[in-house]
Protein backbone atom coordinates (compact mmCIF):
# COMPACT_ATOMS: atom_id res chain seq x y z
CA UNK A 1 0.00 0.00 0.00
CA UNK A 2 1.60 3.63 -1.10
CA UNK A 3 1.39 5.32 2.44
CA UNK A 4 -1.33 8.77 3.61
CA UNK A 5 2.24 10.15 2.92
CA UNK A 6 2.93 9.30 -0.42
CA UNK A 7 -0.67 9.98 -1.32
CA UNK A 8 -0.10 13.30 -0.25
CA UNK A 9 2.73 13.90 -2.34
CA UNK A 10 1.31 12.60 -5.36
CA UNK A 11 -2.13 14.22 -5.07
CA UNK A 12 -0.63 17.55 -6.39
CA UNK A 13 1.62 16.16 -9.35
CA UNK A 14 -1.85 14.12 -10.00
CA UNK A 15 -3.68 17.17 -10.43
CA UNK A 16 -0.89 19.08 -12.70
CA UNK A 17 -1.14 15.86 -15.25
CA UNK A 18 -4.44 16.23 -15.42
CA UNK A 19 -4.17 18.64 -17.71
CA UNK A 20 -8.52 19.24 -18.23
CA UNK A 21 -9.34 19.23 -14.72
CA UNK A 22 -11.57 15.86 -15.18
CA UNK A 23 -10.01 13.88 -12.20
CA UNK A 24 -8.94 11.42 -14.13
CA UNK A 25 -6.03 10.82 -16.33
CA UNK A 26 -6.12 10.08 -20.27
CA UNK A 27 -4.06 9.38 -23.13
CA UNK A 28 -5.43 12.87 -23.90
CA UNK A 29 -3.66 14.76 -20.60
CA UNK A 30 -0.05 13.00 -21.56
CA UNK A 31 -0.40 14.33 -24.98
CA UNK A 32 -0.74 17.65 -23.86
CA UNK A 33 1.48 17.36 -21.33
CA UNK A 34 3.75 16.39 -24.06
CA UNK A 35 3.09 19.25 -26.05
CA UNK A 36 3.87 21.53 -22.97
CA UNK A 37 7.20 19.90 -22.13
CA UNK A 38 8.42 20.19 -26.12
CA UNK A 39 7.87 23.84 -26.15
CA UNK A 40 10.48 24.22 -23.07
CA UNK A 41 12.98 21.78 -23.79
CA UNK A 42 17.03 22.46 -23.41
CA UNK A 43 19.24 21.86 -25.55
CA UNK A 44 18.20 18.01 -25.90
CA UNK A 45 15.90 16.56 -28.69
CA UNK A 46 12.72 18.03 -27.61
CA UNK A 47 10.85 15.08 -29.37
CA UNK A 48 13.68 12.82 -26.26
CA UNK A 49 11.71 14.50 -23.44
CA UNK A 50 8.27 14.13 -24.66
CA UNK A 51 8.30 10.45 -25.73
CA UNK A 52 9.36 9.67 -22.43
CA UNK A 53 7.23 11.03 -20.45
CA UNK A 54 4.01 10.22 -23.21
CA UNK A 55 6.31 6.37 -22.57
CA UNK A 56 4.78 6.61 -18.90
CA UNK A 57 1.33 6.36 -20.17
CA UNK A 58 1.27 3.00 -20.69
CA UNK A 59 2.63 1.73 -17.42
CA UNK A 60 -0.27 3.81 -15.79
CA UNK A 61 -2.46 2.54 -18.17
CA UNK A 62 -1.46 -1.09 -17.10
CA UNK A 63 -2.98 0.18 -13.52
CA UNK A 64 -6.34 1.63 -15.02
CA UNK A 65 -8.29 -1.58 -15.80
CA UNK A 66 -10.77 -1.75 -19.04
CA UNK A 67 -11.80 1.71 -18.78
CA UNK A 68 -8.28 3.33 -19.96
CA UNK A 69 -8.97 6.18 -17.66
CA UNK A 70 -6.78 6.40 -14.30
CA UNK A 71 -7.40 7.37 -10.99
CA UNK A 72 -5.32 9.16 -7.91
CA UNK A 73 -5.49 5.50 -6.67
CA UNK A 74 -4.44 3.57 -9.95
CA UNK A 75 -1.56 6.31 -10.17
CA UNK A 76 -0.66 4.91 -5.99
CA UNK A 77 -0.57 1.83 -7.22
CA UNK A 78 1.89 2.38 -9.78
CA UNK A 79 3.87 4.34 -7.09
CA UNK A 80 4.10 1.25 -5.05
CA UNK A 81 5.77 -0.61 -7.84
CA UNK A 82 8.09 2.26 -8.74
CA UNK A 83 10.69 0.44 -6.59
CA UNK A 84 11.30 -2.27 -8.91
CA UNK A 85 11.78 -0.21 -11.68
CA UNK A 86 14.24 2.40 -10.60
CA UNK A 87 16.17 2.14 -14.10
CA UNK A 88 12.93 3.87 -15.69
CA UNK A 89 12.91 6.20 -13.16
CA UNK A 90 16.35 7.61 -12.88
CA UNK A 91 16.08 7.54 -16.94
CA UNK A 92 12.93 10.00 -16.21
CA UNK A 93 15.09 11.87 -13.87
CA UNK A 94 18.01 12.07 -16.81
CA UNK A 95 15.69 13.34 -19.35
CA UNK A 96 14.30 16.33 -17.27
CA UNK A 97 17.57 17.17 -16.08
CA UNK A 98 18.56 17.30 -19.54
CA UNK A 99 15.50 19.58 -20.61
CA UNK A 100 15.80 21.34 -17.44
CA UNK A 101 19.50 22.77 -18.24
CA UNK A 102 18.37 25.23 -20.62
CA UNK A 103 22.49 26.41 -20.98
CA UNK A 104 23.74 23.07 -21.37
CA UNK A 105 26.53 23.67 -18.62
CA UNK A 106 25.39 20.31 -17.23
CA UNK A 107 23.77 22.06 -13.80
CA UNK A 108 20.64 23.39 -12.96
CA UNK A 109 20.75 27.11 -11.69
CA UNK A 110 17.76 28.60 -9.49
CA UNK A 111 16.64 30.02 -12.48
CA UNK A 112 16.67 27.04 -14.50
CA UNK A 113 15.08 25.51 -11.67
CA UNK A 114 12.22 27.92 -11.43
CA UNK A 115 11.52 27.69 -14.83
CA UNK A 116 11.07 23.69 -14.59
CA UNK A 117 8.93 24.40 -12.05
CA UNK A 118 6.78 26.79 -13.37
CA UNK A 119 6.47 24.01 -17.10
CA UNK A 120 5.68 21.48 -14.70
CA UNK A 121 2.94 23.37 -12.94
CA UNK A 122 2.00 24.77 -16.26
CA UNK A 123 1.27 28.22 -13.64
CA UNK A 124 3.80 30.66 -11.60
CA UNK A 125 5.60 28.74 -9.08
CA UNK A 126 7.41 30.32 -6.10
CA UNK A 127 10.80 27.61 -6.25
CA UNK A 128 13.35 30.41 -3.93
CA UNK A 129 12.74 28.32 -0.40
CA UNK A 130 12.57 25.39 -2.35
CA UNK A 131 15.63 25.14 -4.28
CA UNK A 132 18.25 25.78 -1.22
CA UNK A 133 16.73 22.73 0.81
CA UNK A 134 17.69 20.88 -2.70
CA UNK A 135 21.05 21.98 -3.19
CA UNK A 136 22.83 19.43 -0.92
CA UNK A 137 25.96 20.97 -1.06
CA UNK A 138 25.03 24.65 -0.80
CA UNK A 139 26.82 25.41 -4.07
CA UNK A 140 24.22 27.26 -5.85
CA UNK A 141 23.28 24.17 -8.56
CA UNK A 142 21.67 21.39 -8.85
CA UNK A 143 24.26 18.08 -10.46
CA UNK A 144 22.55 15.43 -12.21
CA UNK A 145 23.07 13.02 -9.12
CA UNK A 146 20.96 15.91 -6.97
CA UNK A 147 18.14 15.99 -9.38
CA UNK A 148 18.14 12.16 -9.86
CA UNK A 149 18.42 11.59 -6.08
CA UNK A 150 15.75 14.11 -4.89
CA UNK A 151 13.34 12.80 -8.18
CA UNK A 152 13.56 9.34 -6.87
CA UNK A 153 12.75 10.32 -3.63
CA UNK A 154 9.71 11.66 -4.80
CA UNK A 155 8.51 8.80 -6.71
CA UNK A 156 9.75 5.90 -5.56
CA UNK A 157 10.54 7.15 -1.41
CA UNK A 158 7.85 7.85 1.98
CA UNK A 159 10.63 9.72 3.78
CA UNK A 160 8.83 13.39 4.55
CA UNK A 161 11.77 15.01 5.82
CA UNK A 162 13.88 14.46 2.71
CA UNK A 163 14.29 17.00 0.61
CA UNK A 164 13.24 15.28 -2.45
CA UNK A 165 9.56 15.87 -0.82
CA UNK A 166 9.66 19.21 -2.47
CA UNK A 167 11.02 18.44 -5.91
CA UNK A 168 7.83 19.68 -7.97
CA UNK A 169 7.63 22.48 -5.45
CA UNK A 170 5.53 22.79 -1.99
CA UNK A 171 3.14 20.09 -1.28
CA UNK A 172 -0.77 21.31 -1.46
CA UNK A 173 -2.34 21.18 1.19
CA1 LIG B 1 -8.04 14.31 -17.35
CA1 LIG C 1 22.41 25.01 -16.60
CA1 LIG D 1 24.65 21.55 -5.54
Amino acid sequence: MASEFQRRKVIGVFRTMDVDGDGRLTEADFQALAQRWKAVAGPVDPERLASIMTGWWPVLRSAAGPDDVVTLDEVLLVVESLGDMADAVSGTADAMFEAIDLNGDGLISRSEYGALIETWNGTPTATDEIFPRLDLDGDGHLTRDEFRTHWTEFWAGDNPSAPGTYVFGALVE
